[in-house]
């Protein structure tokens, strides 16, 4: 702490009372407007606007705030056909023989297949890797901190920023995803995290009929 260079509290905003209300309520009610969407349109969607969410995402806190995430945004047709190639062979395996029955079956009402069609239709594949240590110039080796909190939370800002920008998206969890360091050609300090899929929705669009936990169920106020 003796040598951290601090500067006053940038850019904080207090709003009375009744406006943090209405804002803390407004946002609950937008926020339960998210859903999971798998059925994409291959509508184009503007650069710029991934661009924001990306620097949203980033405004995240991160273990000793070194940021140990990166993110590939993948537009190229030919690039998206071979992580779709990759993802459902991995995919096949999980549902056919060595997914767990118990895990298969918890899928169930989801309604998912080996089937990724979205892969290639999306407009967007944001592929994030987490980073379990940096490389420095010199070759040498340092350790990040709570890595996957870090990008999850990362991540949970990006699904936010996407949804307030109005489009949709899905965060896909290839069975296997080792693949994408040699599709996307990263290195061995990147960990394949997540797809962020992302775009307008199919005009056709359906999602499975879910329930969402009440506060009383998820929250112990002491
Ligand atoms: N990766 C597979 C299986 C899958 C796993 C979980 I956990 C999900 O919430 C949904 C699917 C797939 O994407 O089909």
């Amino acid at each position: 702490m003796a040598s951290a260079k601090m500067v006053p509290l940038p850019d904080y905003r207090e709003y009375s009372l009744e406006e943090m209300k209405q804002r803390a309520a407004a946002f609950c009610v937008d926020m339960q407007r998210r859903r999971t969407v798998r059925h994409f349109s291959d509508r184009p969607v503007p650069r710029q606007i991934i661009e924001d969410c990306l620097g949203a995402a980033t405004a995240a806190p991160s273990g000793a705030n070194r940021q140990p995430w990166h993110f590939v945004v993948v537009t190229d047709p030919a690039v998206k056909r071979r992580i779709r190639e990759a993802a459902e062979e991995e995919e096949r395996k999980f549902y056919s023989a060595q997914g767990s029955q118990e895990w298969v079956e918890a899928l169930a009402p989801l309604g998912t297949d080996a089937h990724k069609p979205f892969l290639e239709t999306a407009p967007y594949l944001i592929v994030i890797f987490a980073k379990p240590y940096d490389v420095l110039p010199t070759g040498q080796k340092t350790q990040n901190y709570y890595v996957l909190q870090s990008v999850g939370i990362a991540t949970g800002i990006l699904i936010t920023a996407v949804h307030h920008a109005g489009l949709v998206s899905l965060t896909y969890t290839p069975s296997q995803m080792s693949f994408l360091n040699g599709i996307l050609g990263r290195p061995a300090n990147e960990r394949p995290f997540l797809i962020h899929v992302v775009g307008y929705p199919a005009v056709d669009a359906v999602v499975p009929d879910l329930r969402r936990k009440s506060l009383q169920e998820i929250a112990t106020f002491l």
